[in-house]
């Protein structure tokens, strides 16, 4: 029977590593995966983090299974991270998932068991994981215009133009902030134009909000989903703490659901609930448990702000070197957007010939729609990224 399988393509984001990995140059540079990476390329555990480990490990007198929606103050401290005050708690239901992806499934899944003729409406271009698993799951996926290739900015008036479309009980899948694989995003005004418009229509908002704190700082990166919230009868977020704590492979995510009233919050709950039963039974723990950890705990959680405060200020200036280097390189404001995006993302809007020519000639790897990983450069690499981009781009 399993010879029956159909070959699967690859994950190109995936793919790249293995490819810059076999290359011998030493000039070479990894701009692939999305991964936080240190000055000498390293992705360390955050220090509140390995503290909180050690506490817990301490403290815990079973591993026995913690509930179907997972350990209940893990979904209290990420509502709190997340929604703050902008919501009363007593409408939102939380579920912990195996990651990110964990919670866009589960949100995927709830959409269509509320209603079954959905549609997702997702942005052009978009995170290439949101469109697999629609597919995968045969959800009808709509796009609606985003990034303009040509300035590298969001073209709000063509995205406006196509959210017309929305049908009452789709679904809007929004970036909450650093949009992947652009680093464009809305500005917050824009983001309340969108919220009018979803509320109009009657669809339902689902925020992915996986890189909070890489951007413009924790509560500024927030504040378009709590915008949202504060707007909106009803909406999901799917909230990753890979990035933000450092904890990729632990597997730590969360799915939230704002219900129109207190009343009506249990049922959505327990939805939720049986999502997480008949995928997984119980979700991960550990992780989760060290997110409580540190968010529970005043001392860490000041630490980890000021560690998180770090990697964001670093590769902020990475993009305001390369967008200076950039600057002089071809005496023109062309690439100025570097220093405009916001995360670990910018696509600059080489061609695939392009970005092909760069890792050839000069050991760039890049994603081919041009999506390059800042945190993947150091102050000494930036410039011979920037004079292979300069010699490589028309
Ligand atoms: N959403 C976006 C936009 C992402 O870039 C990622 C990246 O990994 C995720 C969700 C999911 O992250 P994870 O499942 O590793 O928590
Ligand atoms: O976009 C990225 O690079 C990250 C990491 O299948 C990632 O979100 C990449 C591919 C993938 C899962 C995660």
């Amino acid at each position: 029977m399993l010879n029956n399988l159909k070959p699967q393509a690859p994950d190109a984001i995936l793919q790249l590593i293995t490819l810059c990995r076999e290359d011998t140059r030493a000039t070479k540079i990894d701009l692939g995966v999305g991964v936080y990476k240190d000055g000498t390329g390293n992705t360390p555990v955050m220090k509140a983090i390995r503290t909180a480990g050690k506490q817990v490990w301490d403290a815990e007198t079973t591993k026995v299974y913690t509930n179907l929606p997972g350990d209940p103050a893990f979904g209290n401290v990420m509502r709190d991270l997340v929604l703050a005050d902008s919501v009363s708690a007593d409408r939102v239901s939380a579920i912990a998932t195996p990651g990110g992806t964990g919670a866009i499934r589960q949100a995927f899944e709830l959409g269509r068991q509320a209603n079954p003729d959905m549609t997702v409406w997702t942005s052009n271009p978009t995170w290439p994981n949101h469109v697999a698993i629609l597919k995968f799951m045969g959800l009808p996926n709509s796009e609606y215009a985003y990034f303009d290739a040509e300035s590298c900015t969001v073209d709000f008036d063509a995205m406006m133009d196509s959210l017309k479309g929305v049908k009452a009980g789709d679904m809007v899948l929004l970036h909450g902030c650093c949009h992947n694989p652009t680093g464009a995003n809305l500005t917050l005004e824009q983001f309340g134009i969108v919220a009018d418009l979803i509320a109009e229509k009657g669809a339902l908002a689902l925020v992915d909000i996986a890189y909070q704190g890489f951007g413009d700082g924790l509560e500024e990166d927030a504040a378009p989903t709590r915008l949202l919230a504060s707007k909106l009868p009803e909406m999901l977020i799917a909230a990753s703490c890979s990035k933000n704590f450092g904890v990729y492979r632990e597997r730590v995510g969360c799915l939230m659901a704002v219900s129109e009233t207190a009343a009506s919050a249990p049922t959505t709950q327990a939805n939720m609930n049986y999502l997480n039963r008949i995928a997984f039974s119980f979700p991960p723990d550990h992780g989760a448990r060290l997110v409580t950890t540190v968010l529970s705990d005043p001392a860490l959680t000041a630490d980890w702000k000021t560690e998180l405060e770090d990697v964001r200020l670093s590769m902020l200036g990475l993009r305001t070197q390369l967008a200076d280097e950039l600057r002089q390189r071809t005496n023109s404001d062309r690439f100025d957007f570097i220093a405009e995006h916001r995360g670990m993302f910018s696509r600059i809007g080489a061609t695939p010939e392009e970005v092909l020519k760069m890792r050839e000639d000069f050991g760039i790897y890049m994603v081919s729609d041009s999506r390059m990983n800042i945190a993947g450069l150091n102050p000494t690499t930036v410039p011979h990224l920037a004079e292979a981009i300069a010699k490589s781009c028309k």
